[in-house]
């Protein structure tokens, strides 16, 4: 196990002052060294966007793929050796618009991933366009008379798509989203947590104070109950005057990986294939 300090790279992020991304950069890893995760053993998978730089700032494996492949990398890295904690990073465009297919197969799977989606509401890197979670109506470059399609509601999409593990957090409500982060760690199956985080240079609209004054935690208003996706369902509609953030929905189920017969031996990466034939395979290939 690493402290949060030995977790640090030798690169430092560039993202705006102020920019959301910082607190989620430093609630992951004070997350991984409290949780004991081995940095050998764990891999962080990006995509593009600003939130694609992650793996460069913390001293696990790390792989930064191309725009919206995140799991499907992720997913080839569980079923080589599913003894590793993978966790993905994305923005909402990477995840939700480019890497929507993914996300809706993987999460029917369920494969042992934790999913960090870095929801600014806008596509960030490429400098201002709307993205599949800004509100209707938002005006931006692409959009200069105002978004005129119905935003994506991650929340009620993942519960929808049999996810077993969905939560929102909130980035400036530091202390719940560390929490409800733990917990998505040590969830065994697929683990979606969208993280509302401000863009301060082009989201004007969705705010820090935006968020501050409307998000309420979950916990605070419902005791804990048995999992039922129905009402998951139907409290993940709720949004505009009062925004809930926390855990949804969790139920445990095998995993893709648990299923998996090649994987019954233990990970593909400690098998011994020395006596299988893999001339005729990569023929195929050259
Ligand atoms: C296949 C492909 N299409 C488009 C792009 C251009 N591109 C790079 S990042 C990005 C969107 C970034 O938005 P988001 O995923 O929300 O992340 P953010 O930068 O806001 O964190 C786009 C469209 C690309 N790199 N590759």
């Amino acid at each position: 196990m690493a402290t949060t300090l030995e977790l640090k790279t030798e690169h430092n992020p560039s993202w705006c002052q102020g920019c959301g991304n910082y607190g989620i950069l430093n609630g992951l890893k004070a997350a991984i060294s409290q949780a004991g995760f081995e940095p050998h053993l764990t891999v962080l998978v990006s995509g593009i966007g600003c939130s694609g730089k992650d793996p460069h700032f913390v001293k696990t494996y790390g792989f930064e793929g191309i725009h919206g492949r995140v799991l499907p990398v992720a997913t080839a890295i569980r079923l080589a050796n599913h003894r590793l904690k993978v966790i993905g990073c994305s923005g909402d465009g990477d995840a939700y618009g480019i890497g929507g297919n993914h996300l809706l197969h993987t999460m029917r799977r369920n494969v042992e991933i934790t999913y960090l989606v870095h929801d600014n509401q806008i596509y960030g890197l490429t400098t201002g366009q709307t993205s599949p979670t800004s509100i209707k109506g938002f005006a931006t470059k692409s959009t200069p008379f105002g978004a005129i399609e119905e935003p994506i509601n991650p929340v009620s999409l993942a519960i929808a798509a049999g996810a077993t593990f969905v939560a929102r957090v909130f980035v400036g409500e530091f202390n719940h989203f560390k929490q409800v982060l733990a917990q998505a760690l040590k969830h065994k199956g697929f683990a979606l947590v969208d993280i509302l985080q401000p863009c301060v240079t082009f989201n004007y609209l969705n705010t820090y104070q935006w968020f501050s004054q409307r998000v309420y935690k979950l916990d605070d208003e419902i005791g804990s109950e048995p999992p039922d996706r129905i009402k998951a369902f139907n409290r993940a509609q709720e949004w505009g005057e009062r925004i809930p953030i926390g855990v949804f929905f969790q139920e445990t189920k095998p995993t893709y990986e648990d299923q998996l017969p090649q994987l019954k031996e233990g990970p593909l990466a400690e098998q011994d294939i020395s006596s299988v034939d893999i001339k005729k395979t990569l023929s195929e290939f050259i």
